[in-house]
Order: C-alpha cells, then sequence, then structure tokens
C-alpha cells in the first residue's frame, strides 16, 4: 500500500479522496491555485503545494508543477479525481514515467475510450449492443447517405474526438444531412483538431443510464448496478438517482453481465463507466468513462462500497477480493448537485458564503468543500455541495432529500436549491417519468 498520495484536484472531490486516504492510514498532498490558498483541502491534507496561479491551465492543469509537487513531497501516486487531467492519457502516461502510480485504468485504455469511434468498435467486437449506426468513422458524404438511408431518419452526425454533447449535428431528413456533415467536421476540426465523424440513428426520447464498474489488475471485474443521470441541462447533469427507476433487477443483471464479460476480456482495471442510452427497453452505448464520477456517492451509498478506496487498493496491485455475488443493492439514492448558480437564469454566482450549515440526520451524506466565510472563487466549476441520501424506497428518498433540502442553508450566494425543491415535488419526477429531455422541459416551464 502507499504511504503517500498526492491529489491532483480541488474542491469536494479532493476532501472525498482525502478521506479515503486518511482510513487507509495513507498521508495527502493537496496542490492548489493562488485562488485557492484559503480552500479546505489545503486545510486538510497533510501537506500542501501551491502549483501556480488561478487559471486551470498554470495549475490543477500544469502537468510539470503537480510531477515536481509530488517529488518534493516524496509522493508515490497520484489521485486525479475528475475533470482536470483525470482523463489526459499523456498525464497517465507521464506520472508512471517519472515511477510515480497513476490511480486509474492504463493510459491505453483511456487513449481507446477518448477516441468515440475506437471505444465503439471496441465494444462492438466485445458484444457490447450498441445505436444502430456507421461502423466506424465516416469515409465521405456518400457513405453518410447510405448509412442514413438504412438505419432511418433522423440521424446525428459525432465527433471521434467528441463527447459529453461536443461535436454533434441532428439531420432530421436527407436534406439536412449534408449540411450536418459538414458543420460537424467543420466544428471538429476547430475543436479537436480532429475531423472524423460518424453516424448514429437519433434516439429521441432516452435516457441516459450509466454502469459502474470496477477491475482489478487480475483480470477480475465486477459491476456496481445503475445511474439514472437523465435528469440534465445542456449537459450539466443536476439530480442523478440509484438504481434507475426504469430499470428491473433482471435488466440491471443481464446489462452488468455483457459489461463484465467486455471489461474482463479488455483487461480493463481500475473504476469505469458505461454510458447507455436507454429507450423501449434496449440498452444502446454510447461512450466510456475513464474516471472516477461525480454521481459516485449514489453507488456507494446502494452498494455500501467505498469506490475511491477500491480504486486506491486496485491501483497499489492489491485484489479486488469480492466477486458479482457479493454486491449487493439496498434501498434507493438520490444525489443533487448543489451549484453556485442562479436558479432561474443558471448564471454562476461566485462570491462569500455568510452563513453555512449542512443538513444531517440518518440516510443524509454531504459532500462539500464549503464552510461559512469561503470565497467561492469564479475560476472553476459552480457546483459547491452533492446532498446524498439513501433509503429503503425511492419515494422514501425524495422525501429524505425534500428534508435535507430545508434544512440547508447557504447564504450570501445564490444557489440551485430552490430548483431542486420543484424538481422533487413535480408528480412526474415523482412517478419516475422522465427521459434526456425532461429537466429542459420543465425549467422552461411557468412556475
Ligand atoms: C445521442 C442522443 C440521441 N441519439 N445519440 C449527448 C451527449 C453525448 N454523450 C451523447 N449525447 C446524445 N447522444 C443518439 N444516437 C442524444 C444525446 C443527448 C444526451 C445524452 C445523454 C444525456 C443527455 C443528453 C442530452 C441531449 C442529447
Amino acid at each position: 500500500m502507499f504511504s503517500k498520495i498526492l491529489i491532483a484536484n480541488r474542491g469536494e472531490i479532493a476532501l472525498r479522496v482525502l478521506r479515503a486516504c486518511r482510513e487507509l492510514g495513507i498521508k495527502t498532498v493537496a496542490v492548489h491555485s493562488t485562488a485557492d490558498a484559503d480552500a479546505m483541502h489545503v486545510r486538510l491534507a497533510d501537506e500542501a503545494v501551491c502549483i501556480g496561479p488561478a487559471a486551470s491551465r498554470d495549475s490543477y492543469l500544469n502537468v510539470a508543477a503537480i510531477l515536481s509537487a509530488a517529488t518534493i513531497t516524496g509522493a508515490e501516486a497520484i489521485h486525479p479525481g475528475y475533470g482536470f487531467l483525470s482523463e489526459n492519457a499523456d498525464f497517465a502516461e507521464t506520472v508512471e514515467a517519472h515511477g510515480l502510480t497513476f490511480i486509474g485504468p492504463t493510459a491505453e485504455h483511456i487513449r481507446m475510450m477518448g477516441d468515440k469511434i475506437t471505444a465503439k468498435t471496441t465494444m462492438m467486437a466485445l458484444g457490447v449492443p450498441l445505436v444502430p449506426g456507421s461502423d466506424g468513422e465516416l469515409a465521405n458524404i456518400e457513405e453518410a447517405r447510405i448509412v442514413a438511408e438504412k438505419v432511418g431518419y433522423p440521424v446525428l452526425i459525432k465527433a471521434a474526438a467528441g463527447g459529453g454533447g461536443r461535436g454533434m449535428k441532428v439531420a432530421q431528413t436527407a436534406a439536412d444531412l449534408e449540411e450536418a456533415w459538414s458543420v460537424a467536421r467543420t466544428e471538429a476540426r476547430a475543436a479537436f483538431g480532429n475531423d472524423a465523424v460518424y453516424l448514429e440513428k437519433y434516439m429521441d426520447k432516452p435516457r441516459h443510464i450509466e454502469l459502474q464498474i470496477l477491475g482489478d489488475n487480475y483480470g477480475n471485474v465486477v459491476h456496481f448496478g445503475e445511474r439514472d443521470c437523465s435528469l440534465q441541462r445542456r449537459h450539466q447533469k443536476l439530480l442523478e438517482e440509484a438504481g434507475s427507476p426504469a430499470l428491473t433487477p433482471e435488466e440491471r443483471d443481464t446489462i452488468g453481465r455483457t459489461a463484465i464479460d467486455a471489461l474482463s476480456k479488455m483487461g480493463y482495471r481500475n473504476a469505469g463507466t458505461l454510458e447507455f442510452l436507454y429507450q423501449d427497453g434496449q440498452f444502446c452505448f454510447i461512450e466510456m468513462n475513464t474516471r472516477l464520477q461525480v454521481e459516485h456517492p449514489v453507488t456507494e451509498m446502494v452498494c455500501d462500497v467505498d469506490l475511491v478506496r477500491e480504486q486506491i487498493r486496485i491501483a497499489a496491485g492489491e485484489k479486488l477480493g469480492y466477486t458479482q455475488a457479493d454486491v449487493t443493492f439496498e434501498g434507493h439514492a438520490i444525489e443533487c448537485r448543489i451549484n453556485a448558480e442562479d436558479p432561474e437564469t443558471f448564471a454562476p454566482c461566485p462570491g462569500t458564503v455568510a452563513v453555512y450549515h449542512a443538513p444531517g440526520g440518518l440516510g443524509v451524506r454531504i459532500d462539500s468543500a464549503l464552510y461559512t466565510g469561503y470565497r467561492v472563487p469564479p475560476y472553476y466549476d459552480s457546483m459547491i455541495a452533492k446532498v446524498i441520501v439513501h433509503a429503503p424506497t425511492r419515494a422514501q428518498a425524495i422525501a429524505r432529500m425534500q428534508r435535507a433540502l430545508d434544512e440547508f442553508v447557504v447564504e450570501g450566494i445564490k444557489t440551485v436549491i430552490p430548483l431542486h425543491r420543484r424538481i422533487l415535488a413535480d408528480p412526474e419526477f415523482q412517478k419516475g417519468d422522465y427521459t434526456i429531455h425532461w429537466l429542459e422541459n420543465f425549467t422552461a416551464r411557468p412556475h
């Protein structure tokens, strides 16, 4: 096991990793920008190193500064958290080349899944169901036409280097295809320096369901069930649940077996998430995330697992030590992301937290680096807290979340708590009757 880990991140996820390290008896090194000198992760770590100015590219993305901090403090491993360098294959490679351990998958697997075409062809070969579409990259517009006619309109042109909603264009009919093709390619070239595109049938009312997996270095892979992440706005998730209100235990079991089979054949190690669009009882793989995700706590609550502890144990060369039969699912969990934003316009609202009081009680978990007097800096993501609840049933989890949000006091800055209250009180949400489009319609409704 490692004796010291550097955490290459900030905010709540830096605390989340720090907490797992503490429980494993591992010393922690925080890194921070000048804007984060007063941040909670800096206060709680055993050591802290300033790695640069406020702008992320000069600090949290500054590979040379992070590696120097690891070297001078004698850290043996680096946990990247999510965002920043977490899915940067070159970073993972550089960390390992310096004799340190990257807590995550291999650089090859990160690179493979970063290219959405390679990700899809890999998964298809391993028996994972996909959205109907092109067999890899489209060579030209003529091929796009042929595939589109075969799968039927509407279709989507997607960038190989895209993901998370960037570089996607819909063609409703054959008349739109050429325009979608050239706009997608131009945008992809400008944004990613790679204009490779592929085509998929457009699914009109899917849910976004993702499957959490862990693999060790010895070919053991288990899954921890699904999360329903359909409640999002402009590709920013707002509320996540485990399990999905739409899935039966049998469906979870079937997609879980398929995923385990594929990832063990790949030799995938550490944490990963398979993203699916789910519609009319069908799972269609779209992308794989090779990092710990923001919403991992809902899985932790229903499976009673510490995913970060597992990531660290796996990176240290330990075996999983359990099989799929040992993974159980208890009750229901919901996460509300609390962003420092105007709940009507979603404009970011950085500023000083005048009063902070976190909720508590049975089945309530708060992952946050906030405190009274903390100044939310304007340079980074606006998420300031995650409220996670766990209860025996979904209805009880909703009631518990409503109660927790009633207790939550964050004064001095605007937050999206009022929006969460409205969602939780909505009859359609309460029935679990929603798709990826639900939240955008909901926020546009008069209230
Ligand atoms: C799709 C789709 C419909 N059909 N692919 C957007 C993010 C990227 N990860 C994939 N995305 C989508 N791909 C097909 N064939 C609709 C979306 C999509 C979406 C997916 C997941 C969560 C939210 C979304 C919001 C808009 C569009």
